[in-house]
């Protein structure tokens, strides 16, 4: 059997308020071309599918007119969709009556209490329509999924349905057939990306240990680290997102992944570049002053791109202390290119002295809000904050300090 695992796609992602709809649609056309060329029978989709718990209807159109599409061009192929912690759970089950006909199995609400649940085991067919894999789709946990009795802990109570549910896949699955795993989870050990995933609890630990998932899992597809890489052992891996989601993740070898099982067990696996649909980049690759920057701006060549394909750029720029703004220059240096401007991102210079001069580390007595904002302002603007400025903050202040009124 041939599979292919994929994830985090984001669909209706706003990068600094440019949208990826082009991107995302060059990607899926990508995606079909590939499961009819390599004849895949079972597409496993790692959560993520949505930027946001309520996309737009463009970006939903783009999930569905895919599904329908592989459903023409792949007869066979069958595809399994779990909600990652950016999905509505809800949201992502509602088709799933209308889907079924499309070979489409999704599963966005974990019910609690219904541990082991048969719903989560999904029968994956040989071409001969014989059952090669029995596959444990386990969407993204909330917090109130968990059983009780983990103390509150959500690493462990994640783990606790993890050992549930694959003791109970176990316990049916025949010898001839994979034992399958997809979920969108944080595996211990796993490398963050900067400015990229939510965290999927906010306070305590969120990362579960790999040794959560036994040697009898041939496979296990992840979602929710969007740069690929295997945890512990080749079965265990985040295929990572299609596309750099942040300017953080430009250097990501972004990937599918296909593997293939030979009976119960895994024959191979190979990563399969996703090509870059419109350039992302850094200029210049690290921080330099104004001057060197506006040159290398100006030089920049780009034949045209299609409307939303064109390149997206992220400037980086020394400014010292007391210098103007420079978002005003670098926009006229890049007007009439066919780039898109993502970002300005400006930094003291590191070695000049007027940074060590003007950035003492600050004190515990600093970290009130009051000096903060102080400070705040002196290294934006070069001044002290004037009295309006002053008398908003202190609006503002009092709101958070004692609420509304
Ligand atoms: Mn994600």
């Amino acid at each position: 059997m041939r599979l292919l695992h994929t994830s985090d796609w984001h669909l209706g992602q706003l990068l600094h308020g440019h949208d990826r709809h082009a991107e995302h649609a060059a990607f899926l056309d990508w995606l079909l071309a590939e499961l009819q060329q390599r004849q895949i029978d079972a597409l496993l989709i790692a959560g993520d599918i949505f930027d946001s718990a309520n996309p737009s209807a463009e970006a939903q159109r783009l999930y569905y007119s895919f599904l329908a599409r592989a459903g023409r061009c792949c007869p066979r192929l069958q595809i399994v969709v779990i909600a990652g912690n950016h999905d509505s759970p809800l949201r992502i089950d509602a088709p799933q009556a209308v889907l079924q006909a499309l070979r489409v199995h999704v599963l966005g609400q974990y019910r609690t209490g219904t541990t082991p649940n048969p719903r989560l085991r999904v029968a994956l067919q040989r071409r001969d329509g014989s059952i090669g894999a029995l596959l444990l789709a386990i969407p993204f946990l909330r917090p109130g999924d968990l059983p009780e009795g983990h103390g509150g802990a959500y690493a462990e109570g994640v783990a606790a349905v993890y050992r549930d549910e694959v003791d109970a896949a176990l316990a049916v699955r025949e010898p001839d057939q994979a034992l399958l795993a997809l979920g969108h989870l944080h595996a211990l050990g796993g490398q963050v990306s900067e400015h990229s995933e939510r965290r999927l609890v906010i306070g305590g630990q969120e990362a579960v240990a790999a040794s959560l998932f036994p040697e009898e899992l041939a496979y296990v597809a992840l979602g929710h680290l969007h740069l690929a890489q295997q945890i512990g052992a080749p079965r265990i891996r985040y295929c990572g997102s299609p596309l750099p989601l942040s300017f953080s993740e430009i250097g990501y070898p972004h990937q599918v992944v296909e593997f293939t099982l030979d009976g119960a067990l895994l024959a191979s696996v190979e990563a399969i570049a996703v090509p870059r649909p419109a350039p992302i980049l850094r200029v210049p690759a690290r921080h330099l002053p104004l001057a060197d920057v506006l040159p290398l701006l100006q030089a920049l060549d780009f034949s045209d791109a299609p409307v939303g394909l064109q390149p997206l750029i992220e400037v980086l720029v020394e400014r010292a202390w007391g210098d103007p703004d420079p978002a005003a220059t670098i926009r006229a240096a890049l007007d009439g290119k066919p780039v898109r401007l993502a970002a300005i991102k400006a930094v003291r210079p590191s070695n000049s002295a007027d940074a060590s001069a003007s950035a003492p580390r600050l004190s515990i007595d600093e970290l009130k809000p009051t000096p903060l904002f102080e400070r705040l302002v002196r290294e934006q603007t070069g001044s002290e904050p004037p009295a309006e400025l002053w008398q908003a903050f202190g609006e503002l202040l009092a709101i958070a300090e004692h609420g509304q009124g």
